[in-house]
């Protein structure tokens, strides 16, 4: 995968790509990265890429001119101009990034990362250049480079290895909960004990645990998570009963508690 980030502060992912983590994949040929710094782009003496906005309101917008120059030598192409890299916009007004979008981007050869700042682009780059604007949650960060990382992060460690269809479903959420609380040695840290199931080596009693610890937390902290799965069916009949089973006895205490 090439990776080409298109941005005003380029050494935020540099510093990234310096790291041990993608210098081993760059290495070993999985990754190639490079960052156009559109700054470079921008012709007057000043260098201006922001401006106020036509019709009024906050804050500066990236410039037109600089960002598609620099989107050009990306190797960008307008729309309908024949094939090119995918040209992905960062920007928190996109779609929120989840695991199947970072599989399917995945799967392309070249990936162009357009990273905003200011309030926002002008949008006829997004018209002209760009495929997709993707988000990274519901929050706001002060730019789009930490927000291209987290793309990058998610995509090219689905290049790494041979993805054999267990780990892929493993992937997909472990089948729609969070994980289970883990544990490694040593058996007491402060005052706390590793589990007395875990510590049994009864393989059906730590299976059976391990779900009901995964029901309990994605019930406390991913509601939204167990509504999908419903909604999907992609709940076992064993699944089904521990939640219906965990629901009852947190409805139970809020009764108890109102008592
Ligand atoms: C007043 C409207 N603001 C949108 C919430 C303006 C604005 C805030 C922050 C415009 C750009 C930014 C910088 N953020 C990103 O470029 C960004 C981002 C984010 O802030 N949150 C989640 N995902 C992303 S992807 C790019």
């Amino acid at each position: 995968m090439k990776y080409t980030v298109v941005s005003l502060f380029p050494e935020v992912c540099d510093a990234y790509f310096a790291s041990s983590i993608m210098a081993r994949a760059v290495k070993a040929g999985i990754v190639e990265y490079r960052a156009l710094n559109i700054r470079e782009f921008a012709l007057d003496k000043h260098r201006a890429c922001d401006d106020a906005p036509y019709g009024g309101g906050a804050g500066m917008l990236m410039l037109a001119d600089p960002l598609g120059r620099a989107l050009e030598a990306a190797g960008a192409r307008k729309a309908n101009t024949g094939p090119g890299p995918r040209v992905v916009c960062l920007s928190p007004s996109g779609r929120p990034l989840n695991q199947a979008m970072a599989r399917e981007l995945a799967g392309e050869s070249e990936l162009i990362l357009l990273c905003g700042r200011y309030e926002g682009i002008d949008q006829r780059i997004i018209d002209l250049y760009v495929d997709d604007e993707i988000s990274v949650g519901d929050y706001v960060l002060s730019s789009g480079e930490v927000a291209a990382l987290a793309l990058i992060d998610a995509t090219y460690r689905l290049l790494q290895r041979v993805i054999t269809p267990a780990s892929l479903e493993e992937e997909s959420f472990s089948g729609g909960l969070l994980e289970y609380p883990q544990y490694t040695r040593p058996e007491v840290y402060d005052t706390l004990r590793v589990p007395e199931v875990l510590l049994s080596g009864h393989h059906e009693n730590i299976r059976r645990w391990r779900l009901e610890k995964k029901v309990e937390k994605t019930l406390a902290l991913r509601p939204d998570l167990i509504q999908t799965g419903q909604e999907r069916c992609l709940f076992d009949e064993e699944t089904c009963n521990i939640i219906e089973r965990k629901r009852l006895a947190a409805c139970q205490r809020t009764d108890e508690g109102e008592k």
